[in-house]
């Protein structure tokens, strides 16, 4: 049962896309206060968890903290972050009492869940203008499946797209790239895909190949083909202020770039020096923008990342011209300028909130300062690109991801949870967001494996590896000037070789799963408490996750771990996948366990009754031999199988279905 609330005349999001009669009274749950900007508050009981938030700092229950959706370029996921790249306003509260709340409303917004009050949740912004859905159901899992029905299907990717994908910040020419391919084919590594980051295109300009290091870029996208391996570009946000360069040109003419308030195109520097911002909010501006994706498209290139779409800025000119004011004011009375304070001032130039309120958006012959919709800046940009693939290919399926998001991207693409660090505590994040990105829609979804700042050590590789050969996007990527983590880097292969042929060995029921989430409008990754809801202890485990309707996961996150202790909620097989394809089984009973796991294992649970598929590893998807599988798992269990040609979106068809049975 869903009810929807307005309140105000909120901007249309487009987040929702089923049809709901508006509501009129309160809530059933909690208060509302409008009396100054709009706050929802509920007086919490002792034993409730509240789920939700999808790309959320710290842990799956996310009671005792307080959270800002406020889509920031954040580097640093320290455990104080308020704010990541994403705004998903969703949560769940389960306890005696059960409902979900979805605030659509794309502004700054905060949910205080236990913080300030410690039995108090609050959720408030500035203007009351928003709509609010309040969802009942017989449990958090259920209210979870009405939330996903309400937001329409999640995003597909082709089936290449969960594959291994290998990116580095910093490759640069065509032999940076080969030099990698070489490396992983070389050494038996499968791979399909290679990213590349901003040093592919001319200046940081979107929509160009820097000529000198790929002269021909059509023929070295097929070179890489002829070697299964896809190139999948970066495309950020601003587009360069340069004359002569068409694409701005372009935009400028047509009135396509955000404005300020005197009508003159705003200026934001990133990446490329001076930039402006694509008005995507606006339909014209964005089928234009979508449109320019073809430059890529036309010469092979099937899949993309969208990067800096919070979006990002370095400064502005009004920012910079602010510090110069601020430091000549300095130089002039005190002719000493405080050096502690200097690198906040200027650090305080970036993603700077004031700068956010410097231009508008023009949606439906309407002006739109942009901080009051600053949160769908990168669902739209994404959403552009979808939209551009659908009329130069309507059946075909292209990789897409994006950074920033807000629910509703959740169709258009999938995300990459941004800049962590090569530190354990990064890959238990990454494992814990798992399902609360799901829970909102976001099935696509990956972190930068290995870490993306920092340095990162053979055994945090060997062991985040261990975790994205469960993840839909599987990507390895690291930031400029951070030690070389590709899986070739740290002596011996063999044990990165059996990793990531354990991905491929699974990738077809890996894939059936995604697919019948997606199709059900399901989850890939459950918690535990979502299939147990009557075993209490369950539901205090954070670091395990259900992975589709047969197997449980419990990666080894702790660095010098030789294994783990799992919890089994029923009896269960325990897999590992050990080096040069050897698998070990061992049926585990319900309850609590020491597992050992080597650093070149992967290790899963298969639930009771169930049994799973297992083909050969290949170099890349398309190589995969799905015409002999085999089964592991328990004696008479059967299988139903998704599977399709992973390229175009023939997904009802009936035949896509096929049963196995073990043997
Ligand atoms: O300001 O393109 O999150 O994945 O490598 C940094 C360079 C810009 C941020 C992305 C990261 C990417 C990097 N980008």
């Amino acid at each position: 049962m869903i009810r929807k609330y307005r309140y105000g005349e909120p901007f249309e999001t487009e987040a929702v896309t089923m049809e709901i009669g508006e509501e009129q009274g309160v809530p059933a749950y909690g208060e509302i206060d409008r009396a100054d900007g709009f706050s929802f508050s509920y007086r919490m009981e002792p034993e409730d968890i509240v789920y939700g938030l999808g790309e959320a700092n710290r842990g799956l229950n996310k009671r005792g903290f307080c959270y800002v959706s406020d889509c920031t370029d954040i580097p640093d996921h320290t455990e104080d972050q308020q704010s990541l790249y994403g705004a998903h306003n969703f949560i769940v509260i389960s306890g005696r009492q059960c409902f979900g709340l979805f605030f659509d409303y794309p502004a700054r917004m905060v949910f205080d869940i236990g913080y300030t009050d410690m039995e108090r949740l609050t959720v408030s912004c500035e203007r009351a203008e928003l709509d609010l859905y309040v969802i009942e159901g017989k449990n958090a899992y259920d209210i979870v499946k009405q939330f996903r029905r309400l937001i329409g299907r999640s995003y597909i990717p082709p089936r290449f797209a969960f594959g291994f994908g290998q990116s580095r910040w910093g490759y640069k020419t065509m032999e940076d790239f080969r030099r990698v391919a070489e490396g992983y084919r070389k050494n038996g590594l499968p791979i399909d895909m290679l990213y590349m980051d901003i040093d592919y295109m001319q200046d940081y300009k979107d929509f160009t190949v820097q000529e000198e290091n790929f002269p021909d870029f059509p023929a070295f996208v097929q070179e890489m083909r002829e070697q299964g391996i896809r190139l999948i570009p970066i495309i950020d946000a601003g587009v360069k202020v340069e004359a002569g360069y068409s694409v701005y040109e372009e935009g400028v003419r047509q009135g396509y770039f955000c404005k300020r308030e005197d009508g003159s195109d705003f200026v934001a520097a990133v990446w490329p020096g001076d930039t402006h911002f694509p008005d995507v909010l606006n339909r014209e501006a964005r089928q234009w923008f979508g449109d320019q994706y073809r430059f890529l498209t036309e010469q092979g290139i099937e899949g993309f990342w969208n990067d800096m779409n919070e979006p990002a800025i370095f400064y502005s000119s009004e920012g910079m011209e602010e510090l110069k004011t601020v430091l000549r004011g300095y130089m002039e009375d005190t002719k000493e300028i405080p050096l502690w304070d200097l690198g906040a001032m200027v650090e305080g130039r970036a993603n700077n909130p004031e700068d956010y309120k410097r231009f508008y958006h023009r949606v439906d012959g309407k002006r739109i300062r942009h901080d009051q919709v600053h949160n769908l800046y990168g669902y739209y940009m994404t959403r552009a690109a979808d939209e551009a693939f659908r009329r130069i290919d309507p059946d075909r399926r292209f990789l897409l991801f994006s950074r920033s998001s807000y629910i509703g991207m959740h169709r258009y693409g999938g995300i990459w949870t941004g800049d962590n660090r090569s530190w354990w505590s990064h890959l238990l994040l990454n494992l814990k967001m798992l399902p609360s990105l799901n829970m909102c829609g976001f099935l696509y979804v990956g972190a930068d494996l290995g870490g993306f700042g920092s340095d990162a050590t053979r055994d945090l590789v060997l062991r985040w590896l261990a975790l994205g050969v469960f993840t839909p996007l599987m990507r390895n990527h690291a930031a400029l000037g951070t030690r070389e983590q590709e899986a070739y880097q740290f002596g011996d292969t063999g044990d990165f070789r059996s990793i990531l042929e354990t991905r491929y060995r699974l990738l077809p029921y890996l894939y059936s799963e995604y697919m019948k989430a997606a199709l059900q409008d399901d989850l890939y990754f459950k918690p535990l408490a979502f299939v147990y809801p009557e075993d209490g202890f369950a539901a205090g485990v954070e670091d395990q996750l259900m992975l589709g309707d047969e197997i449980m996961i419990a990666p080894v996150y702790m660095q010098n771990a030789g294994g783990r202790y799992v919890y089994l909620p029923e009896d269960m097989l325990f897999v590992r996948f050990q080096k040069d394809g050897r698998l070990s089984q061992e049926l585990l009973t319900r309850g609590h366990h020491y597992v050992e796991v080597a650093l070149n294992e992967v290790p899963l649970f298969i639930r009771k009754g169930r049994c799973i598929p297992l083909v050969k590893a290949a170099r890349c998807v398309e190589e995969l031999d799905t015409e002999h599988m085999e089964c592991i798992g328990f004696p008479g269990a059967s299988y139903t199988l998704y599977e399709d040609d992973g390229l175009h979106r023939d997904y009802e068809n009936p035949k896509n279905y096929r049963s196995l049975t073990i043997q």
